[in-house]
């Protein structure tokens, strides 16, 4: 329906630009012997979802290792409805050998899948094996990523072994700088895979890529390139050579990173008798001001400054800010923990009557810039608790 939509409102002008094409690729598929004499080959599926349209797809063999810029593309039509079965496609259809990816285009939508297989090794045991390898959209091709999954025995009669893959989709030569590390992190080496032809792909072992065939059992392979490849791995159980097709899933590089700044929070004191907020999270370094809004004069009173010893003080930080009806007073946090205060005039240290915390977390301050004087590009802070006398209780009984 929407293909029949698309294809209504192109017909008469109503989508001014033609419909863009849909690029899809097989990031690798074989003919290639085997150990045992057995024979990897690729069998392809194209669908046409389209109810009254004939599908036109171009398809190309894009071999490993090989600058395949301005390689030779075939044809096919698929009528609506209608799956094509490319069986052996790298050698009946293309007629090429070796690996490689192939490139699928159309104006149309369509779907492909393929399986890359060989014939079971064991006469006792006949049949074949193989792994079901996606095809994916160019957009899928990621500059980082990260391929889970992986083992690599060099021992060839138990455990797992791993080939690791990239598929080139861009007109420029790619190296691809790759890390493989255990489950637990530990790095056991880099190395780089390429350069990377235009417009095609290099499988390695996992031991090669980083070369040093070191034997693991549960292992990771991050990577990083200029630009966009298709990461893929096939895992295979060195006994019965089952395999698994791992495909990459895109890990960001992490941006460097960046201490939070330094941030001013404000409470005020008053107009009655309340801090507000009274519970109030900085991080360390950070600066609380406190804005006096009474008459009836307060203080901003660390219980750690009446009570050295206090129990309830954590952080042990010091201030005292001497009885105010207007103006402000700082108070800058070095010191994580909690840091309870009070009004010297209306109440005192472990009280309820007018008290607040602040709680200070371990965030590094280490090239933190301190906020401008004049600053006022503050983090907001909160309402005042809807229930007070409640908020005060659950505070009393955390801090106790
Ligand atoms: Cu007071």
């Amino acid at each position: 329906m929407v293909n029949r939509l698309a294809v209504f409102a192109f017909a008469f002008g109503i989508v001014a630009s033609p419909l863009a094409s849909k690029e899809l690729l097989v990031p690798i598929s074989a003919v290639a012997q085997g150990a045992n004499n057995t024979l990897f080959r690729t069998d392809v599926r194209i669908f046409n979802p389209s109810e009254d349209a004939v599908l036109i797809v171009t398809a190309e063999f894009l071999a490993a290792n090989q600058n395949n810029t301005g390689g030779t593309t075939r044809t096919m039509t698929i009528p609506q409805g209608e799956m094509l079965v490319l069986n052996n496609i790298v050698g009946e259809f293309f007629g090429a050998s070796g690996l490689g990816a192939i490139r699928f285009e159309s104006e149309g939508e369509f779907n492909v899948t393929s399986r890359t297989f060989t014939d079971s090794p064991n006469a006792a045991a006949p049949g074949t094996f193989g792994q079901f390898i996606p095809a994916i959209e160019v957009s899928g091709a990621t500059e980082s990523g990260v391929l889970l999954h992986l083992a690599n025995d060099t021992n060839l009669t138990q455990g797992f072994r791993a080939n690791v893959g990239f598929m080139n989709p861009g007109a420029q030569p790619v190296s691809v700088a790759v890390t493989v590390r255990s489950a637990d992190g530990t790095q056991l080496g880099t190395g780089t895979v390429g350069p990377i032809p235009p417009r095609s792909v290099t499988q390695v072992g996992v031991g090669a890529s980083i070369g040093n065939n070191i034997s693991f059992t549960d292992g990771y392979m991050t990577f990083s390139a200029p630009t966009a490849v298709i990461g893929f791995a096939s895992v295979v159980d060195n006994r019965s050579s089952d395999q698994i097709f791992v495909a990459a899933q895109e890990n960001p590089p992490s941006e460097e990173a960046q201490p939070p700044a330094a941030k001013e929070v404000f409470v005020d004191v008053g107009p009655d008798t309340r801090f507000n907020p009274r519970n109030v999270t900085v991080n360390k370094g950070d600066t609380v001001t406190w804005r006096f809004l009474s008459a009836l004069g307060h203080t901003s009173t660390s219980d750690s400054a009446a009570d050295p010893e206090s129990p309830y003080a954590t952080g042990g930080e010091i201030w005292d800010s001497g009885t105010k009806t207007s103006g402000t007073f700082s108070h800058t946090f070095e010191s994580v923990g909690l840091q309870p205060y009070h009004c010297a005039i209306h109440s005192g240290p472990r009280s309820t009557l007018m008290n607040g915390v602040i709680t200070v977390t371990d965030i590094p301050a280490a090239g933190r810039a301190k906020p401008a004087a004049t600053g006022k590009d503050v983090s907001s802070i909160g309402p005042p608790p809807t229930d007070p006398d409640r908020h005060a209780q659950h505070e009393q009984g955390r801090i106790h």
